[in-house]
């Protein structure tokens, strides 16, 4: 009980990290609308790789505080910067965008305590956090991965990502990444970043969602119940 109580809170924690919010007046679908995402909290490292000449090349992955629109998904816009050892920007490298899935949150969204609580949106109430269950990371079901015991792999299945993009005059080659709403801020992500040879950058987070989404306190937001359950164990799927 003492342990599942420090689970809780330590969710909780983690769940109030995602509820950072800004605003902006950009979209990536050419709508007008907020697309205030929920915060990232992304963890990046930086990787190496090798140009269209063979040069040695750096690339850092980054985004910004926005999430692109697009009922029933959501599309979140990633950069590659790619240059060179000192930082000049290399056109024409051809970066190999991939996604692994990671960690994912059991819960329910629930109303704000009254003001003056902010913010008054509806509020990420997370039971517990699971780890990937592909321990692995090659996306198949291996003996002993199956831990909620629902013949697949957890949380596998949310997202995709383009295959490729080209960098540009500023060294800029994009990934926009797509999930369903209800996948928003229980899934987490990882996106991989590779050109030529040598080790992939990568950013971890978890998937954001668009704040509008989550302020009509009249009307449940996407995901209000996780995908994944609401229950407080990683060992079943409720
Ligand atoms: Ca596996
Ligand atoms: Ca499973």
């Amino acid at each position: 009980m003492k342990n599942h109580g420090k689970l809780v809170i330590a969710a909780l924690l983690f769940a109030g990290v995602l509820a950072i919010a800004g605003c902006s007046s950009e979209t990536s679908n050419g709508s007008s609308s907020n697309v205030l995402g929920t915060g990232s909290g992304a963890v990046t490292t930086p990787g190496t790789g090798t140009g269209p000449s063979g040069q040695p090349l750096l690339v850092r992955l980054g985004t910004d505080n926005l999430v692109g629109d697009d009922p029933p998904v959501y599309r979140k816009l990633w950069v590659a910067i790619v240059t060179d050892t000192v930082g000049n920007p290399v056109s024409g490298a051809t970066v190999i965008f991939t996604l692994r899935s990671g960690r994912f949150l059991k819960g329910v969204y629930v109303l704000p305590p009254p003001p003056p609580f902010i913010p008054q949106a509806w509020f990420q109430q997370a039971t517990v956090l699971c780890p990937n269950e592909d321990l692995n990371n090659n996306g198949i079901l291996d003996p002993g991965e199956d831990i909620n015991g629902n013949g697949l792999l957890d949380s596998l299945g949310h997202s995709a990502v383009n295959t490729t993009g080209m960098s540009d005059a500023s060294g800029v080659a994009r990934a926009t990444i797509v999930y369903p709403k209800d996948a928003a801020t229980w899934s987490e992500l990882t996106l991989v970043a590779s050109s030529g040879v040598g080790t992939p950058a990568t950013a971890t987070f978890f998937a954001v969602g668009l704040a509008a989404d989550y302020s009509n306190l009249n009307i449940a937001p996407p995901g209000d119940i996780s995908p994944f359950g609401a229950g407080n164990s990683c060992a079943d799927t409720l």
